[in-house]
């Protein structure tokens, strides 16, 4: 049984970490944040030590390893400005690293992560969960059996409302969450590089704090997409159903369903690690290269090859 420690225990997507570890039959033994909400654990790993300083985190994992109950895996849930910090301690401590998206925000720092897998021998994964929808894996399978040169027109569309705490966490803040776009999206630019191949061109066309949009082309698509978490960028079809998520991949005009199936992926997304299968720094290089550019850019305004919510 693969024992875990998590950091950032006391977030939003922790809960999702700790039942991954349960429903894989592991065990998380270890957990920090340094925030001391954290009871859920109790629902998962009554047992775990839990600890809100980073220098008693530390001693226990030492500890740990000193008397034959060595941590196999530290998971990263703490924010993304964070991640390479806490990855390079988890490498340090003789770990492998399970880190949530985006691994980090800048290209460079993948380049000191993997130097320091080669020089630890312990594996960084990533959680890049779109991969593994089933719609996802059914479009990836479509346009791998068509020829290289075959390109596919795709408009996607994802907004998911977010109240006013959002821009007043870290999450607001594009220094420490790399943006929206690299909050939000990177899942989807790291899902459209996985089908449609490699990135040749990426125009921005809006940036801002709740809203982005631009144009992406692949080897195989040409893509118009527009990221939102304004309530107010809501199609009718969702405000009819009360729902505040929208989220819509349409490949030649015909729509990819794809709104459902999201509960389960972490759960998968361990399965796969542990079998040595996960997702690594080379996987995630293309999207967050993308999306480093879409920060740097300058956004045009609405054109002939926006996306058409832009309007
Ligand atoms: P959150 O703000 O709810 O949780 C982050 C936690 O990290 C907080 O409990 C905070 O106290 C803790 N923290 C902050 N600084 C710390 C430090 N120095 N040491 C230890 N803990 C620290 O955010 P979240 O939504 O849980 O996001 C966490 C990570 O998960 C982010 O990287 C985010 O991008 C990612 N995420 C992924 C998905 C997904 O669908 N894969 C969904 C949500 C969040
Ligand atoms: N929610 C919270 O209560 N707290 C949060 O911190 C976030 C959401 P979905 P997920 O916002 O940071 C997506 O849109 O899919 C509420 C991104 N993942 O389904 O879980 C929210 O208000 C993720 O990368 O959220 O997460 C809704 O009521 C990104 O870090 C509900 O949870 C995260 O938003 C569900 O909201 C974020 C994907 O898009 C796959």
């Amino acid at each position: 049984m693969k024992q875990f420690a998590l950091i950032g225990a006391a977030g939003y997507i922790a809960p999702r970490h700790m039942e991954a570890i349960k429903k894989n039959h592991c065990e998380l033994t270890t957990a920090y944040d340094i925030n001391d909400s954290v009871g859920i654990i109790d629902s998962f790993f009554p047992n775990a030590r839990f600890f809100n300083e980073f220098e008693l985190f530390d001693r226990h994992i030492d500890h740990l390893s000193r008397t034959g109950n060595k941590i196999d895996y530290i998971s990263v849930c703490s924010p993304n400005y964070l991640h390479d910090a806490h990855i390079r301690y988890a490498l340090r401590s003789g770990t492998h690293v399970i880190c949530e998206k985006p691994l980090v925000l800048e290209v460079d720092k993948l380049d000191s992560l993997v130097a320091m897998e080669n020089a630890t021998g312990k594996k960084v994964n990533t959680v890049l969960q779109l991969r593994l929808h089933p719609a996802i894996i059914n479009l990836k399978n479509k346009v791998d059996k068509e020829p290289n040169d075959k390109k596919h027109d795709v408009d996607l569309t994802y907004i998911t409302a977010r109240g006013d705490w959002y821009q007043t966490s870290w999450k607001g803040d594009i220094n420490k969450s790399g943006g929206v776009a690299a909050n939000i999206g990177v899942h989807f630019f790291d899902m459209l590089h996985f089908v449609f191949g490699e990135l040749i061109e990426n125009n921005v066309h809006h940036f801002s704090k709740t809203r982005s949009s631009g144009y992406l082309e692949y080897q195989k698509a040409r893509v118009r997409w527009f990221l939102s978490i304004d309530a107010n960028d809501l199609p009718d079809c969702a405000i009819e159903k009360g729902e505040r998520t929208y989220r819509s991949i349409t490949v030649q005009n015909k729509e990819i369903e794809f709104s459902g199936g999201f509960n389960d992926l972490h759960n998968i997304c361990y399965q796969q690690i542990l079998e040595g299968r996960g997702c690594g720094v080379e996987q995630a290089r293309c999207s967050i290269q993308a999306l480093s550019e879409i920060r740097r850019k300058t956004p045009t305004g609405y054109t002939s090859d926006s996306h058409p919510f832009l309007r």
